[in-house]
């Protein structure tokens, strides 16, 4: 179903909440330094920043999942949405590893984010990197994450004067499929209702719920900190289906969530390396799984 929307209906974080630290970073300024200078990135000193691993089992299942959560104290002065292999890689319709995005734009944890075109490698959805609007779906309603100009995170469904809004722009703009939380209830029915399912490939919408997979996420909890998420899988065999990815998430505190792109896709990269198992077969020799190339990533970096 491709839907557009009427009445925008995102839930926006405050960033005047008192554990929320937001300095209002000027987007005209972090669109002209798209490599952050520095020292190699290092995690070394960062007590705004907080990575976790889990093995958990599912409840009422005997599978197994595996994946991490990072948690981000400071998402407007250290998140940012990067195109695959920098700046341009959107218009390019270029593809690349999480690895070798993160390392062009200095991230010390990156995981995968939006869903891409398998065809033809175009990025899908909004786009907002580092204060550059790079693409626009045209009002087509999925779930979005952004940050706003002055810290303000956003998660939800957007117009499109939300989406071009000049006042309070987004710095930071993604799009998934499936809202999984709206303030901490499940919301993945109104998702089927509501969101256009041509941005997935996995078969149709029910199934790409319902399907066991490798999955992707970022949410918030209560204090206004990000939360990043990202689980191993192989689509039918292991990993998660979008309610269980709901009901994990929702134990942990987070409030909104969205789903990003997920299956071979899903990729976990720390310190530079990968950190989680990917599920595509090496085309050189299927025995090995290899990395996908994929469209946006999501980069926590020094402030
Ligand atoms: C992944 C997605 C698929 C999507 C493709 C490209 C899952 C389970 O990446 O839906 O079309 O974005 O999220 N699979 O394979």
């Amino acid at each position: 179903m491709t839907s557009y929307l009427r009445t925008p209906t995102a839930i926006a974080m405050d960033p005047r909440t008192p554990t929320v630290m937001s300095e209002t970073a000027s987007p005209l300024s972090m669109a002209t330094s798209p490599t952050r200078p520095g020292p190699p990135a290092t995690t070394l000193g960062c007590p705004w920043l907080n990575p976790k691993s889990f093995i958990s089992d599912v409840p009422g299942t005997t599978r197994w999942v595996t994946g991490h959560m990072t948690v981000v104290h400071d998402p407007l002065r250290t998140v940012s949405v990067l195109e695959p292999g920098g700046p341009g890689g959107c218009g390019m319709n270029q593809r690349e590893a999480v690895e070798e995005t993160a390392r062009a734009g200095r991230c010390l944890y990156a995981q995968n984010g939006g869903f891409f075109r398998t065809k033809n490698g175009e990025c899908l959805g909004n786009v907002v990197s580092d204060g550059v609007q790079v693409r626009d779906s045209g009002g087509v309603q999925n779930a979005q994450f952004g940050i706003r100009r002055d810290g303000t995170l956003v998660f939800g469904y957007l117009s499109e004067e939300d989406v071009l809004d000049e006042a309070n722009p987004f710095v930071q703009l993604v799009s998934g499929v499936v809202w999984l939380l709206r303030n901490s209830q499940v919301y993945i029915n109104q998702s089927i209702e509501a969101e256009c399912d041509r941005t997935q490939d996995t078969g149709k919408f029910r199934h790409f719920v319902d399907v066991v997979s490798a999955r992707t996420a970022v949410g918030h909890d209560e204090e206004g900190k990000l939360i990043l998420f990202h689980i191993d899988g192989q689509t039918d065999h292991r990993g998660m289906n979008l309610w269980e990815v709901a009901d994990f998430l929702k134990g942990q505190g987070v409030i909104n969530a969205i789903n990003l792109d997920g299956g071979g896709s899903s990729t976990y990269v720390a310190n530079g390396s990968m950190a989680s198992y990917p599920s595509d077969h090496c085309v050189s020799d299927p025995m090995w799984r290899c990395p996908r190339r994929v469209s946006t990533i999501l980069c926590v970096h020094q402030p």
